[in-house]
């Protein structure tokens, strides 16, 4: 089955943003002349001061440093409002689909957008947040979100968008790993008719010592169920945007000045800030969006993510405004209030391309094909997936059941760090294999290697890892180089490490397998596994625990953890909840976990380091293939865990 292979449809190849020779010759030059190839990228953005130095990049350990268009000045807000201005002041950019499918939903023009901008930029200013400065926002998925993070890159604010399904606990150490200035958030944020409350959260986070920074709130009322407002620190958002100016000066910011800080799970420690610098983050985003989705002036374009993801970030916001595009901007849940609502939200504007995660995908497949077949989808043309590893399974049925076989499907390999999608097919260009990522972009320099770091040639297996810089790539762990450079530079040195297996066949396409370190992906969400653990050890009854992950149908891997219990203590049912429960407390419901098991005790090796390769083998229910366990301090441990999966 995953032998497939679907050819480039005609109507696509005739005149698409980039056919096969196009691509050809993009990838010739791209490796003959990068610098030329990537100033030819830079210039679909407007810039106040075009960058004469193009890449000054070094990986080496003892002269590390990753620098895109030096020299450059541009605003980012500006690409992705003022420029549209004169020719698309009109067009609509946001298309705002609400929670609830009976409420209307909301256009709102590239010039409304710069309005609202440009006041939440005098309101920023005049609270006193000054460019460097960083803005923690914790909103919904409603417009404000959107105004929000343009709002700071007009005045060169650095902003961290914090998911709002995190807890208080998580809020605190992102607000206070970057000491933030400013948080704007919701009254109430709405996720498949249920509230969650978000000022409610912020206010619990604020009274934490590490938040002493914050001096000011600004409260979006979005539900309009009342809130505590503490006076002076609490600002009604509408209130203040009413007072201000429509019209506000943009910061002219260095290429290379910081645009965003976005928190993400590592296999290690507390999540790090991916910084994300100005100029080469938002010309790939850019050139990325309008590549892959072979975009076109009158496309509806629709990505499911949240803003709260980089998803949402370079390809709901930096990129689809930077180049011009309509996009939806949907608050709710695919499943919300039933299964057909994606193809009715895409009959209803028209929708042209869709882009979800392979996890919504398989839980729209369980619901068969009718809440589909209800719906015409005629305008569709293209279809891309994003976040995890897509079986070919859940790939036909994307592509016969939703795409009516017509709309080609782009599986879209990227990650926070990288900013945008380095991995993937182009529609007019790329004969697509189902459940495979096809071939780098042009300019990308994917290889694979074995765990002694030797590149390994033609068709195999091993550690994916990118040669080279390209301008999106991450510039630094906020606060913490040294873990930056220790992260992604030091196994595999004079690369980029990504953490994720592939294999590559025959034709030079990628399979990503997935993570190869402790991090799972959870329904297309990173989650590190010792996060989870240091949490469950959060409640008082819990002497030692070891999370990994495990396949799961629908989120592709759940959540496994093992569970010693302090002497004593009985394990019964009651303290399953509540050792959930402390887990939603501490990190938020995304990494609570599916399974707990017991566990007597954990397998170690005589140093005392968990084996976790036989803890994920006993969690995916493969007892009979557990390797070799004679290295383990105490081997009889493996057996009481093998029977207690058992029963
Ligand atoms: C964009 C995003 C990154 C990790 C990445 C990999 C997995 C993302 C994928 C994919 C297979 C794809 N991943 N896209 N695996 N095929 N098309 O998801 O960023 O949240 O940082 O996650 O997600 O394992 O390393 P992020």
């Amino acid at each position: 089955m995953t032998d497939q292979r679907l050819p480039v449809p005609a109507g696509f190849a005739a005149d698409a943003r980039l056919n096969a020779d196009a691509l050809a010759a993009a990838n010739v030059l791209a490796d003959q002349d990068p610098e030329l190839f990537w100033t030819r990228v830079a210039t679909r953005l407007e810039w106040w001061r075009f960058p004469t130095q193009i890449k000054d990049v070094s990986y080496q350990l003892e002269d590390f440093h990753i620098r895109w268009y030096a020299d450059g000045v541009l605003n980012a807000s500006v690409n992705c409002l003022d420029r549209h201005l004169s020719t698309r002041g009109d067009k609509t950019a946001l298309i705002w689909e609400r929670d609830d499918p009976n409420l209307p939903a909301e256009h709102l023009s590239y010039r409304a957008l710069h309005e609202q901008v440009c006041r939440a930029a005098n309101a920023l200013r005049a609270l006193g947040v000054q460019k460097g400065d960083r803005v923690t926002i914790y909103l919904p998925m409603i417009p404000e979100a959107v105004v929000a993070m343009l709002a700071c890159a007009r005045i060169g604010a650095i902003h961290s968008v914090v998911f709002g399904g995190f807890s208080p606990e998580s809020l605190i150490g992102r607000i206070h790993d970057c000491q933030s200035k400013l948080i704007i958030t919701a009254d109430e944020g709405l996720r498949g008719g249920k509230k969650v409350p978000l000022k409610a959260n912020v206010d619990i986070a604020l009274k934490a010592r590490e938040c002493s920074t914050v001096e000011t709130v600004l409260v979006v009322r979005h539900t309009g169920s009342p809130v505590a407002m503490q006076v002076p620190r609490d600002r009604d958002w509408r209130e203040l945007l009413a007072m201000q100016a429509p019209v506000a000066a943009a910061e002219p910011m260095n290429a290379e000045d910081p645009l965003f800080i976005l928190y993400t799970s590592g296999s290690t420690g507390k999540p790090k800030g991916v910084l994300h610098t100005t100029g080469g983050y938002l010309t790939y985003a850019a050139f990325t969006h309008e590549a892959v989705f072979d975009l076109r002036e009158d496309d509806i374009y629709w990505c499911t993510a949240d803003v709260g993801w980089v998803t949402g970030h370079s390809y709901i916001v930096y990129g689809p405004l930077a180049n011009g595009a309509t996009s939806v901007l949907f608050e709710g849940v695919p499943t919300y209030p039933d299964a057909s609502r994606c193809w009715q939200v895409i009959d209803r504007h028209q929708v042209t391309i869709f882009y979800t995660a392979p996890t919504a995908i398989r839980a729209l497949m369980r619901e068969g094909e009718a809440p589909v077949k209800s719906c015409s989808r005629q305008s569709l043309r293209l279809l891309g997936s994003v976040g995890e590893p897509i079986n070919p399974e859940a790939w036909l049925w994307y592509h016969r059941v939703v795409g009516d076989e017509r709309c080609p499907v782009v599986d879209t390999w990227w990650q926070t760090e990288t900013g945008g999608i380095l991995i993937s097919p182009l529609p007019g260009a790329t004969e697509l294999k189902p459940g495979s990522a096809t071939r780098p972009l042009p300019g990308i320099r994917a290889a694979l290697v074995d765990s002694e770091g030797r590149e390994l040639e033609g068709a195999t297996s091993g550690n994916l890892i990118l040669k080279d810089s390209w301008p999106g790539q991450m510039r630094t762990v906020y606060g913490d180089h040294a873990r930056f450079i220790e992260t992604y530079f030091k196994t595999y040195p004079g690369s980029y490490f990504t953490g994720d297996g592939a294999r590559r066949d025959e034709d030079g396409y990628y399979w990503i397998t997935g993570r190869v370190d402790d991090v799972i992906n959870v329904s297309g969400h990173r989650i590190g596994t010792a996060e989870v653990e240091s949490a469950i050890i959060e409640h008082q009854a819990v002497a030692e625990s070891a999370v990994v992950g495990y396949p799961h149908d629908i989120k592709g891997q759940g959540i496994y953890a093992y569970v010693t219990l302090k002497a004593g203590l009985e394990a019964n049912d009651a303290l399953k909840q509540e050792i959930n429960a402390t887990v939603r407390r501490v990190i938020g419901a995304i990494a609570a976990p599916d399974v707990i098991q017991w566990a007597p005790g954990l397998p170690k090796t005589r140093s005392g380091k968990i084996m976790r390769r036989i803890l994920r083998k006993i969690a995916a229910d493969e007892l009979d293939a557990l390797g070799d366990v004679s290295t383990l301090a105490d081997p009889a441990v493996v057996q009481s865990l093998v029977d207690g999966r058992k029963r």
